[in-house]
């Protein structure tokens, strides 16, 4: 029997490493090469194994200490009192990674040192070479592999992260304490795998790849759905994969206000049922759409910087004005531009509409179709709702969404009268269009609805 004291061996020029995890208590057997603590300094973290088995009497340390060469661990029963052998002769550490820190647990009764032990590798500081080396690390922006604070994961789990690439600091703990589990690493990779495909689809659209600007988000949730109950799992159509990454980018790099305002439709809702009556015979249908569109045209040339987009630090306006509307089809959402909205009729606008909304139902608009528009509409009248967020249409600058109109009691002065109200949902982009401009545009669209006579001034 003989007691040694384990002590921290050289570790390079690193002090003051803070003890991060104790691997161990006193009375466990402790074999060989097993790990006793985890330390951690701004570099790296790594384990402090003993190279000889025994019984551990005393543990020296406790969390949070700081520790340099030499200071001691704790002390060790061995068996025989023959394992403290001179560092020659200690076996060889088994997967230490060529750039590891050699860490050493040291037995020191008297002055004999043990073996140099595996160590972890440097995760904070791996080089980019040795992290393109690894596919989970290529994944990563650059700030996610930069030091940070102390993460608290077993042996295991460190080695998983490592062997994967994955610095374990970066991995949101959902054990006790926050601690990182095997599962967390798993998710973290997976999280980066989805994300990293993600510019990809964007890319397919036409979109291109776009760095997110240094945000760092967590992984997806992971769920297995059918656990609560029954599921079936359909696949996205094309064109919700399409659209839905131009609305992703769209509403992550668009810093969208939006202005609700209300028209009172009263007097152009009896004139487009009398326009209706007159026309019923040519089979010309009047349809509210067809008057918004007009309306924006023209607020659109009073405003011009809302029929405008902006490209680096300029802002082009469009001397033209095509307007797209928003279509839902079996197969998802586009959005066909009709052209020179400015200088058509309201019945060609109606007709135009209602040919291309059908062409769009049966997937049959051409890319010029859908592309050349400076502002678009999404009228959800139809369908109902109050108001709603429109999400601009890249590169416009705006966006009207039109809900269903209802009848509201209007304080005329002397009494409540009842009126038709519209509710108008303008989107912005607030890079180039204040709240005060909007505000502007909204109640000027209000006013050319509630008395389109306007529109002709
Ligand atoms: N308030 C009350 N009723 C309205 C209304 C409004 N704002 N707008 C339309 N309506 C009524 C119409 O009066 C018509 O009723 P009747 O059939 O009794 O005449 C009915 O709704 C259909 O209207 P419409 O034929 O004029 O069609 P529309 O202009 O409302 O819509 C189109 C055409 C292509 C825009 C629409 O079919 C559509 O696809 N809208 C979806 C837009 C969308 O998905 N936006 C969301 C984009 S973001 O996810």
């Amino acid at each position: 029997m003989a007691l040694i004291e384990l002590t921290v061996p050289d570790i390079g020029d690193v002090t003051d490493a803070a003890v991060i995890e104790l691997l161990v208590k006193p009375g466990d057997t402790i074999k060989p090469e097993q790990s006793l603590i985890t330390i951690e300094s701004d570099k790296a973290s790594m384990e402090v194994p003993s190279s000889v088995g025994g019984v551990l009497k005393e543990l020296r340390l406790k969390l949070g200490d700081k520790v340099s060469q030499g200071a001691i661990v704790g002390l060790l029963e061995t068996a025989d009192g023959a394992a403290a052998a001179p560092v020659a002769d200690a076996p060889a550490p088994a997967a230490a990674p060529a750039a590891a820190p050699a860490v050493a647990a040291v037995a020191a009764a008297p002055a004999v040192a043990v073996a140099p032990a595996p160590a972890a590798a440097p995760v904070a500081s791996a080089e980019p070479v040795a992290r393109a080396a690894h596919p989970a690390a290529a994944l990563l922006p650059a700030e996610v592999t930069a030091p940070a604070g102390v993460a608290h994961a077993s042996p295991s789990v460190r080695r998983f992260a490592r062997e994967l690439g994955v610095p374990i600091e970066k991995v949101p703990g959902s054990g006790p304490k926050g601690r990182i589990t095997q599962g967390d690493v798993q998710s973290f990779v997976k999280g980066l795998v989805a994300q990293a495909s993600q510019p990809a689809a964007a890319a397919s659209s036409g979109a291109g790849a776009a760095d997110l600007g240094g945000m760092t988000l967590l992984p997806w949730p992971k769920v297995d759905f059918a656990k609560f109950g029954e599921v079936e799992r359909k696949p996205l159509s094309r064109i919700q994969k399409i659209s839905g990454a131009n609305l992703h980018r769209n509403w992550v790099r668009i810093p969208h206000v939006t202005n609700n305002d209300e028209a009172d439709i009263t007097e152009l809702e009896a004139l487009r049922v009398q326009l209706n009556a007159e026309h019923a015979k040519a089979g010309t249908k009047f349809t509210l759409l067809a008057f918004l569109l007009k309306a924006c045209a023209v607020a659109l040339r009073k405003f011009p910087n809302f029929n405008a987009s902006l490209d680096g630090d300029d802002l082009v306006l469009k001397k033209y004005v095509n307007i797209g509307f928003a279509a839902d089809t079996p197969n998802g959402l586009v959005v066909p531009v009709i052209r020179d909205v400015d200088l058509k009729s309201i019945s060609a606008l109606a007709l135009e509409t209602a040919a291309l909304a059908a062409k769009a139902r049966e997937g049959k608009l051409s890319p010029a179709e859908m592309t050349g528009g400076n502002f678009s509409i999404s009228s959800l009248g139809g369908f109902g709702g109050t108001t709603f967020t429109p999400i601009i249409n890249a590169p416009e600058v705006a966006i009207l969404g039109v809900c269903r109109s209802s009848m509201k009691p209007l304080w005329n002065g002397k009494e409540f009268v009842p009126r038709l109200i519209l509710p108008l949902s303008l989107s912005y982009d607030h890079r180039v269009i204040d709240g005060a401009s909007a505000a502007k545009f909204n109640t000027y669209l209000a006013s050319l609805l509630a008395d389109f006579r306007r529109a002709l001034v």
